[in-house]
């Protein structure tokens, strides 16, 4: 396999967690998102994916793009271990936290959003941070709300071992720490976060130790 990647990328961060924690290997294709303004825009990278954002899995002949797809593509076709529970009611409640951080925090925090806001909209970087700040609160207050009171919630999003939602949650942490945002009212987020991270599956999808990393 061959994973389009940019080692500060929260979206293929989580594919990275997903191939570690089930032990796959693969090809670093690094994508530099800011280079040159932004080699996701290239020609060559738009003909892999067209809507010019990492991650992109390559899987023999399958291109795959969308991070939670990619995921669930590999749930199903590497099964152990397994990155989402058995019975449905359980698997919705692992897609649902998944997708309160990948379909409604995300997407207001990416870069090109960002950049929109300082660029076309001409904000300045205090307007820009507090944006981010705010659906950052917005969102992580929910999430702690739905975790902190469920018993359905363990040493990880979902009982005692990670998966889907831990995929997504580490890397919207790690944003968050990034822009410098208040964590001290999310302590179960923080005590999840901890938990996943002493794993030595999540450490290798680290930022950090990939090898585009500045
Ligand atoms: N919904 C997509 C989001 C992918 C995404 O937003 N990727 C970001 C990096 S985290 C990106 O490539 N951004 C490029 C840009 O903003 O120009 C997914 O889950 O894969």
């Amino acid at each position: 396999m061959k994973l389009h990647s940019f080692f500060r990328s929260s979206a293929a961060y989580r594919v990275r967690i997903a191939l570690s924690l089930k032990g796959l290997a693969y090809d670093y294709l690094p994508v530099h998102l800011s280079r040159g303004g932004g080699e996701q825009r290239r020609p060559e990278f738009l003909k892999v994916n067209p809507q010019a954002l990492v991650p992109v899995l390559e899987d023999g002949e399958h291109l795959l793009t969308q991070s939670l797809a990619i995921i669930e593509y590999l749930d199903e076709t590497r099964p152990v271990p397994p990155l989402l529970p058995k019975t449905p009611p359980e698997r919705a409640r692992v897609r649902a936290l998944a997708q309160a951080i990948a379909c409604e925090i995300h997407p207001l925090n990416n870069l090109r959003v960002l950049n929109y806001l300082t660029g076309t909209a001409q904000l300045g970087e205090d307007a820009k941070n507090a944006w981010y700040h705010h659906w950052i609160a917005e969102g992580f207050q929910a999430l702690e709300a739905r975790l902190a009171g469920d018993r359905a919630t363990g040493r990880f999003c979902h009982g005692d071992a990670p998966g889907l939602a831990d995929c997504c949650l580490v890397p919207q942490v790690a944003n968050a720490r990034r822009f410098k945002c208040d964590l001290s009212p999310y302590p179960t987020l923080v005590a999840i976060d901890a938990n996943c991270r002493a794993l030595e599956a999540f450490q290798r999808a680290l930022p950090e130790r990939q090898p585009d990393a500045e």
